[in-house]
């Protein structure tokens, strides 16, 4: 059967990009022939500082965001990453595949370091062959990805490609990136030319899971837009980011279409148009906040349903990692 494997990082509370982006074609994703596999990835959140004493409470969260969201913990297997550590251990192995010059390449690791890519961890720049390894663990065969990641599935089809030619095996799958319709992309509500993201600087730039009504309405009213209306097309949005953004959210929170939410809302101002979006985005997602409270009540309980989708994962992961190292002629395993 076709696999699917995929992660979201416990660098922040979630936000609702994680959420329109990834989380809710999760879900849809289990209603379909893929076996899916989705991962709490902690290894990659530690490629920046994490504070200790908060980061299992984000990990809890991230793995409450895909229960209350409706992950199913029989159907998928929901684990956190570094309970397998059969992933650091491919990581190392891939590590000795990749060229430097493939990782030279990577755009991602440009932008996020900036000026400063001396001054980053080397797990930030090795970031794409652990992102390899926690596919391959799997021989997934597809991954859902937004276009940010693209090259990092190409790279992990590359190492896959060196890694059979090298050896001359027919081991690793080649991996296929899905990227489906126009892939959702939430904007930061401060700058709509940035996406938001969990690890950005202010919290009124993002709506995260767990607001209260008040917070998301306060936040979608200070909203940054310009001065005009709705427009009466969508092709009014043109060069209007932070307009666009307000439909876009509109539209993925309702399942309508961009197009159909300005025919509904066409020419209204602001001031109706932003607490009408507040209603929809609390009526959406107090069920799904409401559902994670419960659940981040009894730690615990989610430790114990991370630990069981943990060996059901490595049941798969093992015997992969130790025909991988038998390939490449290490004894012991
Ligand atoms: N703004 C977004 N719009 C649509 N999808 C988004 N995703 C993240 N932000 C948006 C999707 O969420 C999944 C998890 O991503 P991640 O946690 O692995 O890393 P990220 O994309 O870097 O997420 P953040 O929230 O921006 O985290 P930080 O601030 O730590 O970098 C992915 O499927 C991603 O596409």
């Amino acid at each position: 059967t076709p696999r699917i494997f995929s992660g979201i990082k416990p660098s922040g509370g979630l936000q609702l990009g994680n959420y329109l982006g990834a989380i809710k074609r999760f879900v849809q994703m289990q209603d379909t022939d893929f076996e899916t596999i989705y991962c709490v990835v902690d290894l990659h959140a530690i490629t920046v500082w994490q504070d200790p004493a908060e980061l299992p409470g984000m990990t809890r969260e991230v793995a409450a965001g895909y229960l209350a969201a409706g992950i199913d913990p029989e159907r998928s297997i929901l684990f956190n990453q570094a309970a397998v550590h059969e992933h650091a251990e491919l990581a190392w192995l891939f590590n000795c595949v990749a060229r430097v010059g493939w990782m030279n390449r990577m755009t991602q690791f440009k932008e996020k370091a900036g000026k400063n890519a001396e001054k980053q961890s080397l797990g930030l720049y090795a970031y794409p062959a652990l992102m390899a390894a926690d596919i391959l663990l799997y021989h997934a065969t597809h991954v859902p990805v937004g276009e940010d990641q693209k090259q990092h599935v190409e790279l992990t089809r590359d190492i896959a490609a060196k890694f059979n030619h090298d050896y001359k095996v027919d081991f690793f799958p080649e991996t296929q990136p899905v990227i489906e319709g126009p892939a959702m992309r939430v904007m930061n509500l401060r700058d709509g030319t940035k996406k938001m993201s969990k690890s950005g600087e202010s919290d009124m730039e993002r709506i995260n899971m767990l607001d209260d009504a008040d917070t998301i309405a306060k936040k979608f009213r200070k909203a940054r837009t310009d001065a005009e209306p709705l427009p009466e097309t969508a092709e009014g949005l043109e060069g209007r980011p932070e307009a666009r953004n307000l439909v876009d959210i509109y539209a993925a929170l309702s399942d309508m279409t961009p197009e159909a939410v300005i025919a509904e809302h066409a020419g209204a101002g602001w001031g109706a148009f932003k607490p009408a979006l507040a209603d929809l985005a609390v009526e959406k997602l107090a069920p799904i906040s409401g559902e994670m409270r419960r659940l981040l009540d009894d730690p615990a309980e989610i430790d114990r349903t991370l630990a069981r989708g943990a060996e059901r994962a490595r049941a798969i992961a093992a015997p992969i990692l130790k025909r991988t190292t038998e390939i490449m002629g290490l004894i012991g395993r």
